[in-house]
């Protein structure tokens, strides 16, 4: 397992180039040499083939040239030496006395003389006998085409010694050493080309051949391998699962981004098996009056987060299809693809009725799971046909699930307390599915989930879960306190691990995030234009000192203690009326339930007091937004503000203040943030309040009010450092690298033949 830090993971080619290169710098030294060798030895071969004719022909001509010359003939010996260079080798001849004169020439015999005189020729090395023949090559200064010449002594009784010199053409000899020269590289070249690919190909064949049979040896499969090879297959097993537990902490170190998250991906999941289950859908497709269909962001954090995540692995996101266009915006199965314009991945939409959504989501889900998670003192409801209609809804996404994987061993994600139930349900159709449960809530602590009268089926339906994830470790605690006393089950607390009928599951915190960097502080202008627009907007003083909020009207939230925290603010600090408002935008949130209704009813209320308290002509304190807002338009006010309240009651991680870091990238603004969020964990530089306590509270956001500007800088720019590096790709990527190390592992250590990713290794 390779990750960025560590380097490119050395692939087949590359690999090959290793041996090959090394191969064929050998070969060329080869193919030179060869070269440097033929070329001498043909040069020899010729030289000697043209000495022999030399010796050839002047031992024919000896008799005659003698007599001729001791007679003084010299039209015989004219036409002795003419009859010489008849041979079409032999290009000149002359007849020559011992003292270098020339006695007769053939017509291209150059010069007058010189070449009677053996000291006068530039040969480098003679061959031959002082007294018989002896020749060279003449190699001409100025590169011409090199000649052969010899000189032979004729010593006779008869006459004084004389020479006979001939010049033979080098040239043909030449062209043929070039053709031998260049047919012996040719023909070496070809042989060593196709050895060296012989030796990588057979070199990939053993070792693909061995590879195969040592997977099979570790599995313990093997006929290969002998009983006394178990030490080292013992051996490599262990050397295996060391180097994929340091791969797996390289990968843990340094920044996370999009294209990190899918290189690992790429590396360890097959892209189309990854599967989202999560209730809320990404892109909802509403009508409109006058017939138009538009596209909305819900207000999610859950959105928020694995949105990113699946635009850069793709893959399938099911979800429920809830807006009022989304029928006609799928196909006939529910199918389309998302984002609008880029269709990146795919989106399923699982339908239900209103009874099945009112028991499902707004009864069980949302009126019992939701209250008992979030200890902010609002009574659960739990009822019978809710638990039924929960357990409906659970199946049929199980079984989607189902029809929008092609493999046996998907990776899914299932999100929240939505579907409790499934991770057990996909477990029994996929066993070998490696399935991570995310709860983006709370866990309460043991007592508290005691209430909930299905708490064994809820457990025991996460416990189908690979990995079960929380944001905290507190919560990972409180969970394995739930299980130890709600089921007959084993926990490993040294691995944080519960083992169940011959099933493991992981138990582990991934701090939810917001993805860096944010696409919407892309999409907005700079801080100072915001100011303006919103300024603008809402006709504000320029010295306005301005505070935001931003949320789902939820009673977790606490956005009634907040406006109670402002107005305390105002009753302490007299001089902040007329200069500090606060504007909440809140979107609408599950409606239909009376709570939920409740509390809008009473945030309206509390609003109309402070404003009717301290507002004037032209100035209210608190300006309440109660709509959903395009992300555009929140980074807006998140920009605009001196200030972010996030004064959750109960919050499991809460990307709100994470949103609000991420925007300021002009180091300005406060965030004043609620101590029972988990993100309180993580941004320590934020003002930590407890938002019950209106001393504390109205304190902190009177101290932001005032801050000095160096002091806000210290302080975003060390919270920006936390979020940049624990952003959503690094809470993605550690899930799906737990998830490739377990996949990894059943398949190394266990021979399987049911449940991979879910056997208990005990
Ligand atoms: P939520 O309870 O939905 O998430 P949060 O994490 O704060 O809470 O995310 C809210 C998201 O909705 C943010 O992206 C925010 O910008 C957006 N939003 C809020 N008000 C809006 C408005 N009026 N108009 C438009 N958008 C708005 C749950 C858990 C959290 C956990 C997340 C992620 O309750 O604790 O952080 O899941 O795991």
């Amino acid at each position: 397992m390779a990750g960025k830090d560590r380097g490119p993971e050395r692939g087949p080619i590359r690999e090959s180039l290793r041996l090959l290169l090394p191969l064929l710098a050998a070969i060329a030294l080869v193919v030179v040499a060869v070269g440097v060798v033929t070329t001498r030895t043909t040069r020899a071969w010729f030289e000697s083939e043209l000495h022999s004719r030399a010796v050839l022909a002047a031992s024919s001509a000896r008799q005659g040239v003698l007599s001729a010359y001791a007679s003084g003939d010299s039209r015989q010996l004219t036409f002795l030496l003419d009859d010489i260079v008849h041979d079409d080798q032999v290009v000149a001849a002359a007849l020559c006395r011992i003292d270098g004169t020339l006695v007769t020439r053939t017509p291209l015999f150059p010069g007058d003389g010189e070449f009677c005189d053996r000291s006068r020729i530039s040969v480098a090395n003679w061959r031959g006998t002082r007294t018989g023949t002896q020749s060279g090559v003449i190699t001409p200064l100025d590169g011409g085409v090199p000649s052969h010449v010899s000189v032979t002594t004729f010593i006779s009784a008869l006459t004084v010694p004389v020479r006979l010199v001939l010049l033979q053409d080098f040239e043909p000899a030449i062209r043929r050493e070039t053709l031998v020269q260049r047919w012996a590289m040719l023909v070496f070249g070809m042989l060593a080309v196709a050895s060296s690919l012989l030796t990588v190909l057979s070199s990939r064949l053993t070792r693909g051949g061995l590879m195969r049979r040592l997977t099979v040896a570790l599995r313990g499969e093997s006929k290969w391998w002998h009983d006394g090879d178990a030490p080292l297959i013992d051996d490599v097993r262990a050397l295996a699962q060391r180097s994929t537990a340091a791969a797996v902490e390289a990968d843990r170190d340094g920044r996370w981004t999009r294209s990190r998250l899918r290189s690992v991906l790429n590396e360890h999941v097959r892209e189309e098996s990854l599967v989202i289950l999560a209730n809320r859908e990404p892109y909802i497709h509403d009508s409109v009056p006058g017939g138009d269909v538009i596209v909305r962001h819900p207000a999610s954090g859950l959105v928020t987060a694995l949105e990113p995540v699946m635009r850069a692995c793709s893959g399938v996101w099911i979800a429920h299809g809830s807006g009022t266009a989304d029928r006609q915006s799928a196909d006939a199965n529910g199918r389309l693809l998302v984002p609008p314009g880029e269709e990146s991945y795919r989106l399923r939409r699982v339908w239900m009725t209103d009874a099945e959504e009112q028991g499902y989501y707004y009864g069980f889900a949302n009126e019992g799971l939701w209250p008992v998670c979030h200890q902010t003192y609002a009574r659960p409801v739990f009822r019978r046909s809710d638990w039924d209609h929960y357990r409906t809804i659970n199946e049929r996404f199980a079984d989607t699930v189902l029809q929008e994987t092609t493999l046996d061993d998907p990776i899914v994600l299932v999100q929240d307390y939505h579907f409790a139930l499934a991770p057990r349900m996909i477990r029994d159709r996929l066993p070998r599915a490696t399935i991570i449960t995310f709860w983006h809530i709370p866990w309460p602590n043991a007592e508290r989930f005691s209430i909930c009268p299905w708490r064994e089926e809820i457990v025991d339906g996460l416990l189908g879960s690979s990995i079960v994830g929380f944001h905290t470790q507190a919560h990972c605690n409180h969970f394995l306190e739930t299980v130890d006393s709600a089921l007959e089950a084993r926990i490993d607390r040294t691995d944080n691990a519960i083992i169940r009928q011959g099933g493991r599951t992981m138990v582990r915190p991934y701090p939810i995030s917001v993805e860096w960097p944010l696409r919407w502080t892309e999409a907005v202008p700079d801080a100072a234009a915001c100011r303006r627009q919103v300024f603008e907007e809402l006709e504000l003083r320029d010295d306005t000192i301005l505070a935001v909020g931003v949320d789902r009207l939820d009673y977790t939230k606490g956005i009634e203690e907040r406006i109670e925290a402002v107005e305390r603010l105002l009753e302490r600090r007299p001089t902040l009326i007329g200069r500090f408002v606060f504007v909440q935008l809140a979107a609408p949130s599950r409606s239909e339930i009376p709570q939920y209704r409740q509390l809008r009813d009473a945030v309206e209320a509390s609003v109309e007091r402070i404003n009717g308290r301290f507002g004037t002509e032209g100035y209210s304190p608190v300006v309440f937004l109660r709509a959903h807002h395009e992300p555009e338009r929140v980074f807006r006010f998140y920009r605009a503000a001196d200030m972010c309240y996030v004064s959750s009651l109960h919050d499991g991680m809460n990307l709100v203040s994470k949103e609000f870091v991420a925007a300021r990238d002009d180091e300005r603004g406060v965030l004043v943030l609620s101590k029972f969020a988990g993100a309180a964990h993580e941004l320590a530089d934020a003002l930590i309040v407890n938002p019950y306590d209106m001393e504390e509270a109205s304190g902190a956001m009177e101290r932001a009010a005032f801050m000095p500007p160096a002091e806000q800088a210290e302080r975003m720019r060390a919270m920006r450092a936390v979020v940049a590096e624990h952003n959503v790709y690094r809470w993605a990527g550690r899930m799906l690298l737990d998830a490739a190390q377990l996949r990894a592992r059943a398949r190394r250590t266990l021979n399987l033949s049911g449940f991979p990713m879910h056997v208990s290794t005990e």
